[in-house]
């Protein structure tokens, strides 16, 4: 496909409108594409790897509604399983064994989950488990990282990732500075920021919140060591060891990023593949720190649709699908032969790029590597970045509209879909040198 030849009548005239009606014209900041420009293309149906937008475009989906399409979108075993639900109604608002079901999967699988609670987003998620790390330990300071996102509550936006990073904000107005005096900071993989943070905070630490893979500030990985540095570190100050693992969670490993790399926090945070496309977060861990929450104990969170039986469906049929035999050394390998065909590409082109992959998630900087935190990350070149985003999209290929966002593979993108997108890449980094 040459350059400008996608036709985007309908995505424009459609998006025109939202711009009148909500907000930027999205429902979610990332979405409107200003970071990497041009128009956002509204999507009209999505299948396997793909998307098709409303001009009848389709593209190679490389974002996955940002997670949660993991096995593919629409996949037809999840469809029948929410139709046979659909027909005994949307929400109850009282128990359901569908509820149990999950959960049971979700402590089957999660090392550090003994029980869990379910929620609707990985906000709430995050927020939830912040109020436990204070109830269980006293105490109201916590660690996150530079970069990193656990959601748009109050006390995380400081020097946050995602949306908040792609669009430069500084952090957030409507946030008032008594919300955030408890929230400290550090850069990720820096073991002696976080000691030192320790150490002039004696005993006001409840915890250390970080994405044990950080997919908010583009992707960086762990460096050997962080990880079981963190783990000792709170065990040593009596606090906790919190992963967020919304994003990584059962896209990691079965497991998430703590099976996989083998430390084990107290507390996890989960959310998208776990709703299978539709809206579920959760929390979960140590059951002495789970029994805190009401009406068990004492720590009050709640949700009117949380645990409702479609949701619960989506996630349930996800997870059987995911803990099929060979599930991960497939996302692997598709992954890995994505990510060693991007950088060979950019390479031929004379560009500078660093990047990584880790089962199905995977991301590049257009810089010098190497990247291992937030600071080297924003040392990327963005225009540059917006420049392929836009490139890639004229050749069928989705890219997540920031550099400051991970990419996402599936069970459904088909070596003809890998080979496709490095040809679109080739060509793109051709076009951008
Ligand atoms: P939600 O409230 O968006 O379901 O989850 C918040 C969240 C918490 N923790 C981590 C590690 C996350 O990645 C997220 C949400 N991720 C972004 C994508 N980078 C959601 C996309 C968006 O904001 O539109």
């Amino acid at each position: 496909m040459t350059a400008n030849a996608l036709n985007t009548s309908r995505s424009q005239a459609i998006f025109g409108t939202a711009q009148e009606l909500m907000p930027g014209g999205v429902s979610s900041p990332v979405r409107a594409f200003r970071s990497v420009g041009g128009q956002p293309i509204v999507f009209d149906r999505v299948k396997g790897p793909y998307a098709w937008d409303v001009d009848g475009n389709r593209f190679i989906d490389y974002v996955g509604s940002w997670g949660p399409a993991i096995c593919g979108h629409a996949h037809p075993e999840v469809i029948s399983a929410l139709q046979e639900t659909l027909e005994k109604g949307t929400s109850f608002g009282a128990p359901c064994e569908l509820e149990n079901h999950l959960a049971q999967m979700v402590i089957d699988a999660v090392p550090s989950v003994e029980m869990v609670r379910f929620v609707n987003s990985g906000t709430e998620a995050c927020m939830a488990v912040l109020r436990l790390m204070r109830a269980f330990t006293g105490r109201d300071k916590v660690i996150k990282f530079e970069g990193c996102y656990h959601g748009h509550a109050d006390m995380f936006l400081v020097k946050a990732g995602s949306g908040v990073a792609t669009l430069g904000l500084p952090d957030s107005p409507g946030v008032p500075r008594s919300t955030t005096s408890n929230t400290l900071t550090a850069p990720y993989n820096d073991l002696e920021a976080v000691k030192e943070l320790f150490a002039e905070n004696p005993d006001a630490i409840s915890g250390v919140i970080l994405e044990p893979v950080v997919g908010n500030a583009g992707f960086i990985t762990p460096e050997p060591g962080f990880l079981e540095g963190l783990r000792e570190l709170t065990k040593e100050n009596g606090a906790l060891l919190v992963f967020d693992e919304v994003m990584t969670g059962f896209r990691i490993s079965y497991g998430g990023a703590q099976e996989r790399f083998g430390v084990i926090p107290d507390l996890t945070t989960m959310g998208k593949v776990i709703g299978g496309g539709l809206p579920v977060g959760a929390y979960g861990g140590r059951a002495e720190i789970m029994a805190m929450v009401a009406p068990a104990g004492p720590m009050y969170q709640a949700g009117t649709l949380s645990g409702n039986p479609l949701a619960m469906t989506a996630g349930i049929k996800t997870l059987e699908l995911l803990r099929q035999e060979g599930t991960y050394e497939r996302l692997e390998a598709t992954t890995q032969r994505l990510l060693k065909g991007i950088l060979k590409a950019a390479n031929e082109s004379g560009l500078s790029i660093t990047g990584s992959s880790i089962s199905a998630m995977f991301g590049f900087y257009l810089c010098e590597g190497p990247v291992r935190n937030f600071e080297e990350a924003k040392g990327a070149d963005t225009d540059r970045f917006g420049r392929l985003h836009r490139s890639m999209l004229e050749k069928g290929v989705y890219l997540a509209p920031s550099a400051f966002e991970a990419g996402f593979t599936s069970l459904a993108h088909s070596e003809a879909d890998i080979d496709a997108t490095l040809q679109a890449f080739k060509e793109s980094f051709a076009e951008i040198a």
